[in-house]
């Protein structure tokens, strides 16, 4: 313990145990477990994340190569070459070389609903939670590519408890258990004004988790990354929680991502305004990558093109496919991601020890982002989607974003189809991921679907 004490001492930690001589043999042994735990060599590290936050670097920006859309119109079209490509990307699937990952580890904060993201009642009628929404996509890319890609949910430690029961209640929601994983990412501190660790209890440094970037570490700590190997699996389709509308799997991004020999692939969509928030896919002194928004200046943000167009459009909707050997690779050579500060209120006891949930901000908490990974690449290829088709994330308790704003641009959008197809719109309506998963295909299922024409649409309509 002593020579624990030095070493934070030694670089102006001390404080971290003011309340040693007062605690109990647990908390004693508790404390020491998470002080352990700090590699005191990166606090300089934390410290260059915080002046990068507050006086940014001046960037070289410009705009990045993309595959756009040939339609823009609903309902819309790939481009010939990637649909072109499509074939590639199904032969993929159904060799089984590649998984899904989904990350699930965030707090939620901003949707303020008390449990993991992912069990949250998002559908308009059954109230289905995001979890079992992925579930059934899965189980729909089983039935069409006669094998269900293995899912690999990374949580935090805060929720990871919660997460794997929620699965094993619902029995996985009729996945099988052997082809669902759930890891947990690691830990950061946090570091108050005056550069100390911030302490959450007399016992208990305060950490949260180190952002999806984490999931670099995580894959290879926990064996995952192993685990795909030995699975034959070759390209990583990685997804966040929050995006009801995302596919699990795409074959026509896979096969464009195969045939540009890209090690990391992502998908943008137009950004509606300027100061959206969404990271910015772009080159920096030529090299692609994205620029998260809250590092974007709000000048660049609003710059236009000869036709007003915004010149950076590709709002990142964070899709992405990365080749595991390329992670393999990153892991190997000890690369990391870089850290970025974030000005946030964290809960922490004050000099009597008291515990202090703060109204304003008042400390820096760390984060490594997954798409930092971008510029490491050798080859990255970035396709544009159609918006509504494709991302329609939960972020906050209300608005555009928020649950009541979500399941009403879900309804508008397949509201349309179904209007396409039958002529009418019900006033509610929801569609199992199972029928289809988006307006092309429901509009197909509809049409070839000779009980639809007797449905009901003065009422709310529950395709199932
Ligand atoms: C993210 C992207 C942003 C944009 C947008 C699209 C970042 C930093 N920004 O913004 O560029 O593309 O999404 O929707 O990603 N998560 C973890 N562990 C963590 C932190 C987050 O698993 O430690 C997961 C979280 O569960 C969620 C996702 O990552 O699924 C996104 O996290 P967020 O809500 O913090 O990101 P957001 O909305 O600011």
């Amino acid at each position: 313990m002593e020579e624990l004490r030095v070493k934070f001492e030694a670089v102006g930690q001390g404080h971290v145990f003011r309340w040693w001589n007062e605690l109990g043999e647990r908390a004693r042994r508790r404390l020491a477990r998470q002080l352990e735990a700090v590699d005191l060599d990166r606090l300089p590290e934390l410290q260059a994340a915080i002046e990068a936050l507050q006086s940014p670097r001046t960037r070289n920006l410009s705009p990045a190569p993309t595959f756009t859309l040939a339609n823009e119109n609903y309902p819309y079209l790939l481009n010939d070459a990637a649909r072109a490509l499509a074939p590639r990307g199904d032969k993929e699937l159904r060799e089984g070389r590649v998984a899904v990952l989904l990350v699930a580890g965030g707090q939620g904060t901003r949707l303020g609903f008390d449990g993991p993201k992912g069990c949250f009642p998002v559908m308009p009628l059954s109230g289905m939670t995001l979890f079992e929404v992925f579930a059934r996509k899965l189980r729909r890319a089983g039935r069409d590519y006669g094998r269900v890609p293995p899912l690999y949910v990374m949580v935090g430690n805060h929720n990871e408890a919660a997460t794997r029961n929620f699965w094993e209640d619902h029995d996985w929601f009729g996945l099988q258990p052997e082809d669902v994983q759930f890891f947990a990412q690691g830990e950061m501190p946090a570091l108050d004004a005056q550069g100390k660790l911030v302490m959450a209890g007399k016992d208990q440094l305060f950490t949260g988790p180190d952002g999806h970037g984490g999931v670099l570490q995580a894959l290879h700590v926990k064996g995952m990354l192993a685990d795909m190997r030995r699975r034959g699996i070759r390209t990583i389709s990685y997804l966040q929680v929050d995006n009801l509308q995302t596919p699990v799997v795409d074959p026509a991004f896979i096969g464009l991502h195969l045939d540009e020999g890209a090690e990391v692939s992502l998908k943008v969509v137009r950004k509606h305004e300027p100061a959206e928030r969404v990271g910015i896919y772009c080159l920096d002194d030529g090299v692609p990558g994205i620029v998260e928004y809250s590092e974007f200046s709000e000048q660049q943000a609003g710059e236009r093109d000869g036709q007003g167009r915004l010149r950076y459009w590709q709002g990142s909707i964070a899709v992405h496919l990365f080749e595991v050997d390329f992670l393999g690779r990153l892991i190997d050579r000890g690369a990391d991601l870089p850290l970025h500060a974030a000005h946030k209120k964290v809960p922490h006891v004050n000099d009597q020890g008291e515990p202090v949930e703060p109204a304003q901000p008042n400390a820096y908490k760390f984060e490594r982002f997954v798409f930092d990974t971008i510029p490491m690449a050798g080859n990255v290829m970035c396709l544009e989607v159609p918006r509504d088709e494709q991302f329609l994330p939960v972020k906050n308790a209300e608005g555009a974003f928020g649950p009541e704003g979500v399941k009403q641009s879900y309804q508008d959008y397949f509201g349309r189809a179904v209007e396409i197809a039958l002529g009418k719109k019900p006033p509610a309506l929801e569609v199992d991921p199972l029928v289809a998963e988006n307006a092309r295909e429901l509009i197909e299922y509809l049409k070839t679907n000779d009980d639809a024409k007797s449905w009901d649409l003065t009422k709310p309509l529950h395709i199932t």
